[in-house]
Parts: C-alpha cells; structure tokens; sequence
C-alpha cells in the first residue's frame, strides 16, 4: 500500500467548527472499531463503532469511517481508536480564521517588483528585497520548440508587477486569470458584507479605504491590463492548431490581445531569490487563451469596482471590450510550444474560455447581444463536467451567472440549477471514497489539492443556494483531505496542522537548499498527490510503487509534488475563507 503511515486517527489537523461534519479516519481493516471522544481532561464525551469501508482504490487502505458530527461543544479532544489516542484538536467557531487570513498572505509574498516587508510577512525571515522592478520588456523572437519562427514585437510593454506564478518567477496570463477571479469572485459573492473589510489583512495598503481583498486583486488586475497588446498593431501569429496541420504564419490586427506570459529565458536554479534573478525577461507571442483571461477578469473586475473606484472600473471594462474582440477575430492563436525557462500552460480546447469570457462580460453589461452569442454556444446548455482548473474554465462562468447581480432571474436559476447538479456528482463521488472525499477517481494529477478546493467551492455554492448541510458537510470534506485526512496524516498547508508541509518547490523559501534562506510562511498549500508524473529524481521512486494518494513527497526538488501556485492557493483562500462565515439559512 505504499509508504506506511500510522493507522491514524486522520483527520482536520486544524479541527472543526461546531456546527459541520466532524469526521476521521483508521486505516485498518477488521470488524467495526469502538471509538470515543475524549475532553482536555481525559472524560469520554462522545462514543460509537466506527464503519468499515474497503479496500479504498485511491489509498489502498482498508478504512474505519468515524463520524462525530453530531458532539458540537467548542472544547479540545482527542480521539481514542482501539486502545490509540490521537493528536489533540479543537472545535470551534472561528477555527478557520487564521487560515482565511495566512493564506492570503501568500498573494502579497508572491508579488513581483516591491519589496515584502517583514511587517506585513509575518517576521524578518520572510522579508525580501524586490525582484524585477523595472519590468520593461519587448518580445521573444526566434523558434520555439515545435519549430514555429516568431518574428517578435516592435515595441515594449511595461508589465511591472503581479504575482510570480508559483515556485518560479514567470507571471503567465493564463493562471494568473483563474487565480485573480477566484480571489474576485470571492468578493462579488459576497459583495453585500464583504470579507477582508479595509485594515483587516497584513497589507501595505491596509487602511487606504479600500477592501482588503480588493487590494490585492487590483495588485494582479493591473499586471493582466499592462498585458494588452496596444491599439492597432498588426503582428505576425502562428495560426492553428499544433499538431493538426501546419501552423500559418499570419498578420493580424493582434491589438486587445493578450502576451500568453513573461518570463525567463532559461529557468533559473533553484533557489534563486527573485532579486537575484539575471536572467532576460521576456514577452512571450499572444494567445486567444490568454486574451479570454484578460476579457474574463476585466470585465469582473469592472463589476466589482463600480462604485468604489470608477475610473479603474471603467478601465477593465474598456479592456475586457477591447480583448473580447480580438479574441473573437483571432480565435485560433494557440499558446506557442514550451520554451525553456517557464511552463507551458499550452490549451488546445478554447470554447470554455469563451464561454467564461462571454458570460463575464454579460454579467457586467447585461447586453442582449452577449446573452445571445451565450445561448448559442453548446457549454450553455450542457452540464457541467467538473470543476475548474486553468485549462478548463466553463465553471468559473457559470458561477458568475449563478452569483452576479445583473443576470437575468432564469439565466441565474438555470445557472444555479447546473452547479448543484455537478455537486450532487461530486458527493455521489463521496460516498465511493474510503477517505470520504468528493473525488473519487484513483488518478491524482499535477496540483491535485487545488482539484478537491475547486470542488470544495462548488460544494460550498450549492449550500449556499440550497441551504442544505449536506453540501457544506461536503466542502469540509474537501478541505478536511487537503488538512490532514489522508493515508500520508499530511496537512497539505505550511504552518496548519501537526504535520505541516515544510519543503516547497519555491525559488526563495528554500531552507531545504540554504539555510539562510527561510522555508513556507503559514498558509501556502502544496500541489498534492501526483500519480500521473514524476519527472525528476526526487519523485522518481514513487513512480510503479505509489497508490493514489499516497504518491506524495515533502522535498523541494519535487516540483511535479510539491510546488506552490496561485491557481491553488487562490480556492484555498476562497474555502477557508466561505468557512468563517455562518451556515447559509
Ligand atoms: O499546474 C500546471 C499543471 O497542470 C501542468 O500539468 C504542469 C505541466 O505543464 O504545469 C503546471 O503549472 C506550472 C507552470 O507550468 C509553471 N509554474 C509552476 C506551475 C505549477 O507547477
């Protein structure tokens, strides 16, 4: 069964709120085991037979199911399993405060071109000097690896600023869409009494007035815009698609477009402090799918700064405009084939993005046009297949549908109807789980933690339009997994939990390399359980010899295990955050 941790008890290594699931996990076979819920002073508060489920596909363990949902006195506990008493807990109300807080800490450490400050970091050790300050750069020319011959840019953009991507300092337009409106949906759900209210985050800007949450968002929006090709370029692009036929070297009205990314020509070693990264910058060639993202979140964003400042809101508005529009004449510029020195974010399927960036820019206009150009699109009518991720983005417009003011009551229902529909999947997937997650599959792929978040996220929607416990009991299971209710007993999230992980694949938290240089702040989450690939030494061994779950390894040269990345801390924000609020009437 691969790498043998204790038998557990697994479970939320941060503990629980009173009123939710409360669940954990024995992996050991046999009939039912007693189990009992014991105080701080050792009295039996609680008492049953745990059930038995197995073998689980996705663990290989054979698995006691203790439920404990129904004890909701805030206190600290232990569990006693069969003679065995576990790491002690706590239930209460607020216990997912610091975690909402920490992990969006992580998006300020992660900016590009200022200088993080001890003050707002958490302590000296994560202080930095600023990387990329002056970020005034013109474009790759030349061949990429599939041969195509970019011709390059005639001008430079200044595209200072943003988030770094992840444990590299490239800052992509895709990715960096997906985690800028997860962090802004999180506002517009909530738009009434939103979270993170001004002076609230360890923030430079906290007290200027404006939303805590909405600072940081602005800190990315901005890098997106300066992204935008100008008005009235005309570029040459490869047009089509790779792989199925020759690429077309073409000239295009390219202006609205967005550069796919910008990054290093060659990847840096690791560590390498962003302030010490040498290496030349670059604009790599636009992409459709970058432009979408630009479209996408530029027009959320002018939904939710109208009011609050205008002038910016008007500013993504006309941006979202200009990209939509170009997306649509140039619909088949696909990202070009990985270089060396940034990750690809490469996607061959595009109708998604188009469907997100429609339905964004309708919620922001209520154009009858839009609606129309939505209901002709195939992804509008259909169910919803899964959760989001950077490359598949039909959930993240229907959840503005489902959640924006401006839609249209049976647009919004319709909506509604979908995500409930997908999470009524998910918990099916649940109860086929050993370890009762909303996953059910045996393959766990590259940043699988972000996949049971996304789907945390849909889980929590539905409780929202629901107003079923059912729901939220399942977002907690999401979360319960990524904090510590796995075969590994692994809180998947730096300084949470009684087994944090402690060695990211990280450019500057990299004490595993130099001791000088700091490991993870609190609050930043692990890629996860990869059993798909296992590109370099550090996994290798996993590979063959690896269940599911299990093919995990806390080392910072994993990077394919165990990265860091804002398109998976940016749902981690969202669903510890939705977790601090009440239970939806
Ligand atoms: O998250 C991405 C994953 O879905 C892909 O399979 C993988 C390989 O292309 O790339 C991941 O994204 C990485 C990106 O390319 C570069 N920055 C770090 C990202 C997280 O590992």
């Amino acid at each position: 069964t691969g790498a043998g941790e204790t038998p557990g008890p697994h479970l939320n290594q941060i503990g629980f709120r009173p009123d939710t699931a409360k669940r954990a996990i024995v992996a050991q076979d046999g009939a039912p085991l007693p189990w009992e819920l014991l105080d701080e002073k050792g009295r039996t508060v609680a008492q049953g037979n745990a059930t038995v489920f197995g073998p689980d596909a996705a663990s290989g363990d054979t698995v006691q199911q203790i439920d404990f949902g129904t004890f909701r006195t805030p206190g600290t506990y232990r569990l006693k399993v069969d003679g065995r008493t576990g790491h002690a807990f706590t239930i209460a109300a607020d216990v997912y405060r610091p975690l909402s807080r920490a992990s969006l800490n992580f998006f300020y450490q992660q900016r590009a071109g200022v200088a993080i400050d001890a003050r707002f970091a958490g302590g000296s050790q994560w202080a930095r000097a600023a990387g990329h300050t002056h970020e005034v750069v013109t474009c790759f020319k030349g061949l990429d690896q599939a041969g195509t011959d970019w011709p390059g840019c005639p001008y430079t953009l200044d595209v200072t600023g943003g988030w770094y991507d992840a444990g590299d300092q490239g800052k992509y337009v895709v990715n960096g869409g997906i985690a800028l409106w997860m962090l802004q949906n999180l506002y517009e759900v909530d738009a009434a009494s939103p979270p993170f209210p001004d002076g609230s985050a360890a923030l430079p800007e906290a007290g200027n007035g404006i939303n805590d949450l909405l600072d940081e968002t602005r800190f990315e929006m901005r890098f997106l815009l300066a992204m935008q090709v100008p008005d009235g370029q005309t570029m040459t692009l490869p047009l089509g698609r790779q792989g199925r036929g020759p690429l077309r070297l073409t000239p295009v009205d390219a202006g609205g477009m967005a550069h796919h990314k910008i990054a290093d020509r060659h990847w840096t070693t690791i560590p390498t402090p962003p302030a010490d990264d040498h290496e030349e910058r670059l604009l790599f060639p636009p992409s459709t799918a970058a432009t979408l993202n630009l479209a996408a979140t530029a027009a959320q964003c002018s939904r939710i700064w109208r009011g609050i400042d205008d002038d910016f809101a008007r500013r993504c508005l006309v941006a979202a405009g200009k990209a939509y529009r170009a997306a649509l004449r140039n619909p088949d510029v696909y990202a070009a084939q990985a270089f060396d020195g940034s990750g690809g974010y490469g996607d061959g399927e595009l109708s998604d993005e188009l469907y997100w960036a429609t339905a964004e820019l309708y919620a922001a206009t209520g154009m009858p046009e839009l609606a129309e150009s939505l209901h002709k699109m195939p992804l509008h009518a259909a169910p919803l297949t899964g959760e989001a991720s950077w490359g598949s983005v039909a959930a993240l417009g229907t959840i503005t549908l489902a959640t924006a003011t401006g839609v249209q009551p049976v647009e919004r229902a319709a909506a509604r109807a979908k995500l409930v529909a997908l999470a009524d999947r998910f918990l099916a997937e649940e109860a086929r789980s050993g370890y009762r997650i909303p996953y059910a599959s045996t393959a766990y792929r590259w940043g699988s933690n972000s996949v049971l978040l996304g789907r945390g996220q849909v889980l929590a929607l539905a409780a929202r339009f629901t107003g079923e416990a059912r729901y939220r009991d399942g977002a907690v299971d999401a979360m319960d997994y990524v904090l510590g209710r796995n075969p590994l007993d692994q809180s998947y999230v730096s300084g949470f939990g009684w087994k944090p992980m402690q060695n990211p694949h990280h450019r500057f938290w990299a004490h595993q390399f130099d001791a000088k240089l700091p490991g993870p702040p609190p609050g930043v989450l692990s890629g996860g359980a990869n059993s798909t690939v296992f590109p370099e030494p550090a996994s290798a061994p996993l590979k063959g010899k690896c269940i599911g779950q299990r093919c995990w390894i806390d080392d910072a040269r994993a990077y394919a295990h165990n990265e860091v990345a804002i398109n998976w801390n940016a749902p981690l924000v969202w669903l510890a955050t939705d977790l601090t609020r009440p239970l939806p009437a």
